[in-house]
């Protein structure tokens, strides 16, 4: 865990900053921890980070460009040691938060780096619960709220939030049922796809979620932004409707085997949506997704119980690609001409 002396080092850097840069993962985690840090001070910019795996140098223009005082970055588990440099010689704040794998103590040892890992009590809790730990701003508790279930993580204060507000959340201590179960979850799921979308309609959600002040108004499309991101919404759903349902369909006919999988291609890249609401649907199954993108395929695998990064050091030990996450929470990148291969010992591992 963070400790209350850290907590309240990143309030003061952050009340020190008269217009400091947020740079976010590029998911509901990340995005709820920019608005609540913006929010809360009510100046800076956000920026999402789409570089993949990690905040890489093309970013540094951005610290110019926005003529920035300092910088955050939150959520992201990586940052290229060229960023950090370039960023260093401008010799503003850069204060990092994050609550993946440690950094390498000699890597961040000129910057501020908070992770709750770093701690007698080590833990894990989404970037999102801490900037509420740090802002303790009561109205934008739903905010803290979308980050926390969005990356798993069912905080304290879900209880009476979903007490006061029924129609929005009915308690449960299963994230997933709330994420796929609740209005909060359909929350998620409009902002998620709204992360996906081009530049300029992420900017324009971005300045909407600055200032809404309730879920509402989102779910009831109150207002013209609001109307606009949720038709945006819409046409992503009915793909990603199609393409579950789809995918539900082969978990059925394949009965009681043990592995779904599931292949897809086209325009829309949802593996990581997909394979969490088919665990939801099938927890005792091994769900493995891919999104065939070209000559590259990009898979999500999810399991209630196995140690897919363990799984996956054995099924590509002689396929090359790039795979990494969390123990039952999965990506990897193989190529198309590799896919079936892959396939067969992912079946194999688990017979
Ligand atoms: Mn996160």
């Amino acid at each position: 865990m963070l400790s209350q002396k850290e907590l309240l080092k990143i309030r003061t850097l952050l009340e020190a900053s008269q217009n400091p840069l947020f740079f976010f993962d590029n998911d509901v985690d990340g995005l709820s921890s920019f608005l609540q840090l913006a929010r809360f001070l009510g100046r800076g910019k956000g920026v999402v980070i789409k570089s993949y795996p990690g905040l890489d140098e093309k970013y540094v223009r951005k610290i110019s460009e926005l003529k920035c005082d300092s910088i955050f970055i939150l959520d992201k588990p990586i940052v290229s040691p060229e960023f950090l440099d370039a960023a260093k010689q401008l010799a503003l704040p850069i204060v990092w938060i994050d609550h993946h794998g440690l950094q390498d103590p000699e890597f961040v040892k000129d910057i501020h780096y908070f992770n709750p890992l770093k701690s007698s009590k080590p833990s894990s809790e989404p970037v999102s619960y801490w900037c509420y730990q740090v802002t303790r701003k009561k109205e934008d508790e739903w905010l803290a709220l979308l980050g926390c279930i969005a990356d798993y993580y069912v905080p304290a204060f879900a209880k009476e939030f979903a007490k006061g507000n029924p129609e929005l959340l009915s308690y449960s201590e299963e994230p997933a049922r709330l994420l796929f179960e609740s209005k909060m979850g359909k929350v998620i799921k409009i902002l998620e796809f709204s992360l996906k979308d081009k530049t300029s309609n992420v900017i324009k959600m971005m300045k909407f979620m600055q200032r809404v002040s309730s879920p509402h108004t989102i779910l009831n499309q109150d207002g013209k932004d609001a109307e606009f991101i949720y038709s945006r919404f819409e046409r992503i759903n009915r793909k990603y409707e199609k393409l579950l349902e789809r995918a539900k369909e082969a978990g059925r006919e394949e009965g009681s085997a043990r592995v779904l999988f599931f292949s897809y291609g086209g325009d829309l890249s949802i593996s990581a949506n997909l394979s969490n609401e088919l665990l939801y649907n099938f927890p005792k199954k091994l769900i493995v997704v891919g999104y065939l993108n070209g000559v590259r395929v990009n898979i999500s695998l999810r399991d209630g119980k196995l140690d897919l990064r363990k799984l996956l050091d054995d099924v590509m030990h002689d396929i090359p690609g790039n795979h990494g996450g969390h123990e039952h929470a999965c990506g990897a990148t193989v190529s198309a001409s590799d896919l079936e291969k892959f396939r067969e010992r992912v079946f194999d591992e688990v017979k």
